[in-house]
C-alpha cells in the first residue's frame, strides 16, 4: 500500500539532485571555519533573502533559539503571536534556556499581530517591567494554516518597532512558501525586519537545516551563541550541499505544492461532516474539523487506509502538501476521506 504521508512538510525525503550533491560535497571543519560548502551555502542564503550573512544550523527550533539569544539577554523580554511556533511548539526554549520573559498578542487568523497590540504591549522605563527587547513575526504562519502575510503588514509591525528602536525577528521556516503564494522576491518579505531564519528541511526538501540571517556583526554573535547550545558541526558542508541544491532548484516548485493544496480543500469542503473553508487556504497547510463523528476514530481509520495526517487537538486537524505528493495521491487522500466518514 503506498502511504501518502500528509502530516508535514517535513517528511520529505531529499532529492536525488541533493544525495549526489552530499555524496560530492568538499568539506572541511565549520567551527574552524574550514567548510567551503557552508561557507557557500551561508553566502548564498545570506544574498537570497537581503542580509548581510547567514549562519547554518541544525533545525529550525535551534534558528530561533539562536537568534533570541542573540537579540536578548536574561529577564529581557519578547514579544510574540499567541499562536506562534516559538510559542507552543519549541519546548519553552526562550524562557528555559534564554531566560527571555515571553510577552503575546494575539493572532488574528491570518497569523497577523494588530500593530496598535504590539504598541501597547511594548514596555515602557519602569522600575516593575522587564524591557521589551524583541518583537517575532512568522511567515507563512503555522498554526494560522499557512497563511501569508504581505510586505505592507510586515511594514506595519515595522513602523511601530523602528518608532520604539526594537529590532523584529521573523520565523520565516516557510518563508519561501510566502514569497511563491504572492509571486514576489523574497527580499520584499525580509526588508523591514532586522533579522529571520528560513528551513531548508521543509517544503524545499533538504534532510536537515535552517538558516538564521542578518548582519555581520549578528551573525557573528549567533555564531558564538550557536557553539553554545552544541550546534557547532564540523564537516556539515555533507548537509550544506544538499541546501544549495534546495535554494537552486526546489523554490518554484512550491506552487505545485500550493495547487495541491487547493486541490486538497476544495475537495475536503465536498465532503459531509467536515468544516473547512478553502478559501482560507493560500500555501501548503490546509486545516479542517471534524463534526459527528469521534476524531480519534477518523485518524486511525485513515491511517489505515494508508493516510496520515497530523492532529492539532480535539476535532482538528492539519495536512500538508509537499515533494513527492502529486494530484493524484490528493485525489486517492480525497477518495478514503469519503470512505472513512461514510464508514463512521
Ligand atoms: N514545524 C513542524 C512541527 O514542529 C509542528 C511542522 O510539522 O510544521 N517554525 C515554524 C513556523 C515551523 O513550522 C517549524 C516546524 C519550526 C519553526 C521548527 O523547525 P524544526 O522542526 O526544524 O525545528
Amino acid at each position: 500500500m503506498r502511504v501518502i504521508d500528509l502530516r508535514s512538510d517535513t517528511v520529505t525525503w531529499p532529492t536525488p539532485a541533493m544525495r549526489e550533491a552530499m555524496y560530492k560535497a568538499e568539506v572541511g571543519d565549520d567551527v574552524w571555519g574550514d567548510d567551503p560548502t557552508v561557507k557557500r551555502l551561508e553566502s548564498m542564503a545570506a544574498e537570497r533573502v537581503g542580509k548581510d550573512a547567514a549562519l547554518l544550523t541544525v533545525s529550525g527550533t535551534m534558528s530561533n533559539l539562536v537568534a533570541v539569544l542573540t537579540h536578548c539577554q536574561r529577564g529581557d523580554e519578547m514579544i510574540l503571536g499567541s499562536e506562534a511556533h516559538m510559542f507552543y511548539y519549541e519546548v519553552g526554549s526562550c524562557s528555559a534556556l534564554g531566560g527571555v520573559h515571553v510577552h503575546t498578542v494575539p493572532n488574528d487568523a491570518r497569523g497577523m499581530l494588530d500593530p496598535i497590540d504590539v504598541e501597547e504591549a511594548i514596555r515602557t522605563a519602569d522600575i516593575h517591567f522587564p524591557p521589551t527587547r524583541l518583537i517575532c513575526l512568522e511567515n507563512t504562519h503555522n498554526r494560522c494554516g499557512g497563511a501569508v502575510l504581505t510586505p505592507n503588514d510586515i511594514a506595519a509591525i515595522a513602523e511601530v518597532a523602528n518608532r520604539h528602536q526594537i529590532p523584529i525577528y521573523l520565523d520565516g521556516a516557510r518563508i519561501f512558501n510566502a514569497a511563491v503564494y504572492l509571486g514576489i522576491d523574497v527580499r520584499e518579505l525580509t526588508r523591514h525586519v532586522t533579522t529571520l531564519s528560513f528551513c531548508l528541511s521543509k517544503g524545499l526538501s533538504a534532510p536537515i537545516g535552517s538558516l538564521v540571517c542578518g548582519s555581520d556583526e549578528f551573525i557573528a554573535r549567533a555564531r558564538k551563541n550557536r557553539k553554545m547550545v552544541g550546534g557547532g558541526m564540523r564537516q556539515a558542508g555533507i548537509i550544506a550541499a544538499a541546501g544549495i541544491v534546495a535554494l537552486e532548484t526546489m523554490v518554484e516548485r512550491l506552487a505545485d505544492d500550493h495547487t495541491n493544496a487547493r486541490l486538497l480543500a476544495q475537495g475536503l469542503s465536498g465532503i459531509p461532516g467536515l468544516i473547512i473553508d478553502p478559501a482560507s487556504v493560500q500555501t501548503n497547510i490546509v486545516m479542517f474539523a471534524v463534526e459527528g463523528i469521534d476524531p480519534v476514530d477518523f485518524q486511525r481509520q485513515l491511517e489505515e487506509q494508508g493516510v496520515k495526517m497530523s492532529s492539532r487537538g480535539g476535532n482538528r486537524f492539519r495536512m500538508v502538501t509537499h515533494y513527492g505528493i502529486e494530484r493524484q495521491d490528493i485525489e486517492q487522500a480525497l477518495e478514503m476521506v469519503r470512505q472513512v466518514m461514510k464508514s463512521l
